[in-house]
């Protein structure tokens, strides 16, 4: 199989795009060297999603975030299908990068950096640059997109670098987010960022939990029908919910836009 069988594979399957990184090309001095995931690694396969506007533009917050679960469902969905292709046609091995969870949890980690830096594998497969926001941004479909990868044992060339410039330093990122996550130029502060994105996340079940065990029992009953609680009981069963896309969502980068 040859690049283009692939990405017609792919987008087929309903990614919006594709690129490939030769393993050499993807650098990313904060993650984890990607033969611990497959020792015999060769390239990357990057797809790209784009976002629906109307979910990324509703007034309400739940549609925004049923639109990210559906790009996760077919996203993890396609890189399998695409990896037993791969398998099947070529007789070597496949092993996929999903978009967000499981994270590795563990000390020094905490959920914080990926198996795999997406943001450096599109960068290096040809598929955006970074913007002010610390995010991708793709030539098409701007900072509306999300990614997931496959890692294989073919030697694949990489895509051409996108050389624009896409960010056109307009700042409204850095204005729009209500967390001020973005104020140092290159760095995201993941703490704050955390605090509005996914207010349901660990730091609102731990703030949850040390209320609940200092509260008198009438007190823990009325916590129980807390909305709080009721927000943290969906989001242990639904995963990481996000809260706000603004970053992504007010950036004016992209053709589409
Ligand atoms: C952990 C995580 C977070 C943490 C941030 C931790 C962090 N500092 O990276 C938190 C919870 C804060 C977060 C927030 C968000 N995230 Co997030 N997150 C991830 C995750 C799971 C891992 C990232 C990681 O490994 N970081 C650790 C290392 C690699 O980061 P780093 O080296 O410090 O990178 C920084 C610098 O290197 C700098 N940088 C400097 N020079 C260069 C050069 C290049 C080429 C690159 C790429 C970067 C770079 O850029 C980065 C800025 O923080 C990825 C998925 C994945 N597996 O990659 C998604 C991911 C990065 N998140 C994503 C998104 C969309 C979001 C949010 C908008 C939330 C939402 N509503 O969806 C916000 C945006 C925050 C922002 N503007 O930065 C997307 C980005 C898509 C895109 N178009 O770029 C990703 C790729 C998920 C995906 N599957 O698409 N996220
Ligand atoms: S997701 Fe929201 S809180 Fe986080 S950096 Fe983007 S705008 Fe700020
Ligand atoms: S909102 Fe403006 S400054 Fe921020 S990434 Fe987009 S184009 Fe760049």
């Amino acid at each position: 199989m040859n690049k283009e069988d692939i990405r017609g594979y792919a987008l087929n399957l309903g990614a919006d795009a594709v690129g490939f990184a030769t393993i050499g090309d993807y650098r990313s001095k904060k993650s984890p060297d990607p033969k611990l995931i497959l020792p015999t690694v060769k390239s990357m396969v990057v797809m790209a999603y784009r976002e629906l506007d109307g979910s990324l533009d509703s007034l309400n917050a739940r549609t925004a975030m049923s639109g990210r679960m559906a790009l996760m469902e077919l996203s993890q969905k396609n890189v399998y299908l695409l990896g037993r292709h791969i398998e099947d046609k070529c007789r070597v091995k496949a092993a996929p990068v999903l978009m967000s969870y499981p994270l590795d949890m563990g000390p020094g980690i905490l959920g914080l950096i990926g198996d795999v830096s997406l943001r450096h594998a599109a960068v290096a497969a040809g598929l955006g640059v970074l913007g002010r926001h610390n995010l991708v941004i793709h030539p098409r479909f701007g900072s509306r997109v999300i990614f997931n990868a496959l890692l294989t044992e073919l030697d694949l060339p990489s895509d051409p670098p996108v050389t624009d410039e896409l960010c056109n330093d307009c700042g409204l990122c850095v204005e729009n987010c209500p967390a001020q996550a973005l104020e140092v130029e290159g760095q995201t502060d993941a703490l704050k960022c955390l605090r509005f994105s996914q207010p349901w996340g660990i730091g609102g079940a731990i703030a949850f939990i040390v209320r609940f065990t200092k509260a008198t029992p009438e007190e823990q009953k009325k916590l129980l029908a807390d909305p709080r609680f009721l927000q943290l009981y969906q989001a242990s069963f639904i995963g990481f919910q996000y809260n706000c896309f603004n970053c992504l969502a007010g950036c004016p980068a992209g053709e589409r836009r």
